[in-house]
């Protein structure tokens, strides 16, 4: 069954290739080499073989046709950003926001670790191209992996297998992308559910050569390398080269009643709602959104109108499954109803899937994510970073161009975090340099996304602060050339959200669907079609201009969600200046005048 090397020259004649898979087979020791073709049957072969040794359930045929079940090991449940580091030669191309070490120091620690590594196990060769198939934007990478759960989750996530290598020129680079779960089984020896090696674990990127290893966890973007570390982390360095962005973002299209269609792309931290705004279903009748990506968007600017267009580079989702229900988003309840992997949800006793939030009556008897039989009321049956990876071909509300190669034209880009306090429902900015400020003066509180202080407040600029692959100075600066090269005419607009906001410990704003009338005073806002108030922070909506038609919400609470507490944003800038300070002479001066003039408009306005 297992196709051995002399098949790779049939599949791709591209000769750095060839060497690189060679070489890694001769580090890593695996008992043998499998380059997966990305087909159905493949899948199935490899989830029968899981099944087989124990490592993943079947979920309830007529219930999640085709889904599968895994629980991870206790040790391995999300990303770890202490053991993930940035490789640049120097460390200030790493920058304050990220670990670093020196390219050699890793590379020997590297060679140590992976040397003989996948004794005992299978190598698979894993083509992948990360944006449509022959676009300009796309990016082709192969990584190699002990892990049959990360073959199947790349197979989902992107547009993988052999048809990828047909894209790749002989003379054409693809990113190299090395991961083990870290665990050689000696001969014979009966491999655990979930092998992983945290007191090794170390995820390390190396933005000169471009590429990545990635050591010790089988969990999500520790080990789907084509989404953080290369959609991102990797892809931001090579958009800073070539004049492009690459972002944690989603990409929604919205249609107004007239049928006019805009596309807005937003930036949440991990765990802050981009998968439930990519897939809204709207409650404002005549209204509609669609999704063309829930997580990463790469942007470029078109040579033909000089305005900014976006491809989701995906081709799934792996998404947070706590709190997704019928009632918060069912679009994302109706993708995952098959096909679908769940990993570190909790487990009925008829085999279907449960979390915290998804029905107002939890089934009496189930199994936890750590395997222990729970009952009723049982805090976190499901992980909180429990999570589904399921193709985004299956999402009802799937946007027509989310595989166009040209990707779709971004009309206005939204920053957000997960703010209890200060921060207004919506606003927007005064132009693109105070939106690139915006963007990045974002904090946000802690999510179960990273391992990490749960709830604690931190600096989050773009989204990107765990992402972003260089020094995050110059990234603000790269924000900025963009906006020169773009030019105000041919730019998205930018705005802030909070969908957070709360008193006496609960959300002001229903949130979800409800989001909706947000996005239709954007779209307006846009078009010219409505006034706002002009404060220090940005333009905020008039508060009879938010639709807010059908919902039951008091005159007073609106009035909280957009108040501005002047002394608080005080507070809030000399934050964002200590937090700027770190960068030293890599903070664009642009970025210190934004905190002047913020503050002179709340001391003297
Ligand atoms: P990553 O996949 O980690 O990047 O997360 P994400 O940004 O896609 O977040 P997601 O949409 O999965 O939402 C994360 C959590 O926030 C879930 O528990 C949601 O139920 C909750 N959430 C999302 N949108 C809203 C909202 O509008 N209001 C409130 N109160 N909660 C929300
Ligand atoms: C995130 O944490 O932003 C995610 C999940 O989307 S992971 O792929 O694990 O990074
Ligand atoms: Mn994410």
């Amino acid at each position: 069954m297992l196709l051995q090397e002399v098949c790779l020259d049939q599949w791709t004649s591209n000769p750095s290739l060839i060497t690189w898979i060679k070489e890694i087979q001769n580090l890593c020791q695996p008992d043998s080499v499998y380059l997966c073709d990305g087909s159905f049957a493949e899948y199935q072969m490899l989830i029968e073989r899981m099944a087989s040794e124990g490592k993943l359930y079947y979920l309830n045929e007529e219930k999640r046709s085709g889904s599968i079940y895994f629980r991870s090991d206790v040790d391995d449940v999300a990303r770890v950003e202490e053991d993930t580091f940035i490789c640049s030669k120097n460390k200030e191309d790493a920058g304050p926001t990220n670990n670093w070490k020196s390219p050699e120091e890793m590379q020997e620690k590297l060679q140590e670790y992976f040397s003989g590594c996948m004794r005992g196990r299978v190598m698979y060769v894993i083509p992948f191209c990360m944006g449509p198939l022959g676009s300009k934007f796309s990016k082709i990478g192969v990584e190699i992996s002990d892990s049959p759960y990360v073959v199947c989750n790349m197979r989902i996530m992107t547009r993988m297998g052999k048809e990828v290598l047909a894209y790749l020129k002989d003379e054409e680079k693809f990113i190299p992308c090395l991961h083990s779960v870290g665990v050689p089984l000696a001969y014979g020896e009966k491999d655990v559910p979930w092998p992983c090696n945290p007191s090794k674990r170390c995820i390390a990127h190396f933005p000169d050569t471009k590429s990545i290893f990635s050591f010790g966890s089988g969990y999500g973007g520790n080990a789907l390398l084509g989404k953080k570390c290369l959609a991102l982390r990797i892809a931001s360095v090579m958009a800073k080269e070539e004049m492009w962005l690459a972002e944690h973002m989603l990409i929604l299209g919205i249609t107004s009643p007239e049928g006019e269609k805009k596309y807005f792309a937003a930036a949440f931290p991990s765990a802050c709602g981009k998968t439930n705004l990519a897939m809204l279903r709207s409650t404002l009748p005549g209204w509609k959104i669609e999704c063309v990506g829930d997580d990463i968007a790469w942007l470029r600017f078109s040579q033909e109108d000089g305005k900014l267009y976006a491809v989701n580079p995906e081709a799934g989702f792996f998404g947070v499954a706590p709190g997704t229900s019928m009632e918060t988003n069912p679009n994302v309840m109706k993708t995952i109803e098959k096909n679908t992997i769940f990993t570190n949800v909790a487990l009925t006793d008829d085999n279907d899937v449960y979390w915290e939030g998804m029905s107002k009556n939890p089934p009496i008897n189930m199994t936890d994510w750590r395997g222990e039989r729970g009952f009723l009321g049982k805090k976190n049956a499901s992980h909180p970073n429990a999570r589904f990876t399921t193709p985004i071909t299956q999402c009802p509300s799937l946007d027509e161009k989310w595989n166009d190669p040209n990707g779709v034209c971004i009309s206005a880009i939204i920053f957000g975090g997960r703010r209890d306090d200060v921060v207004p429902l919506v606003f927007q900015s005064f132009d693109w340099d105070h939106g690139t400020f915006l963007g990045a003066s974002t904090s946000s509180q802690m999510t179960a996304a990273a391992q990490g202080e749960l709830g604690k407040l931190r600096q989050d600029p773009f989204a990107m602060k765990p992402f972003c692959g260089y020094n995050m100075g110059k990234y603000f600066d790269h924000w900025l050339r963009m906006g020169k090269k773009g030019g105000e005419k041919n730019l998205p607009k930018i705005f802030s959200v909070n969908w957070f906001r709360k008193e006496s410990d609960s959300f002001l704003w229903p949130g979800f669907g409800e989001n909706i009338r947000v996005l239709k005073w954007i779209f307006e806002r846009i078009n010219g079609d409505r006034d706002a108030e002009k404060t220090p922070i940005g333009y905020i909506p008039k508060i009879e201009d938010l639709d807010v038609n059908g919902l039951d919400i008091s005159k007073k609470t609106l009035e909280k969600l957009f108040s501005i507490d002047k002394n608080a944003y005080l507070i809030e800038s000399d934050e964002i200046e200590k937090f700027f300070s770190q960068f030293g002479s890599n903070l664009p001066y642009e970025m210190k005048r934004q905190i002047d003039n913020l503050r002179i408009r709340l001391t003297k306005e």
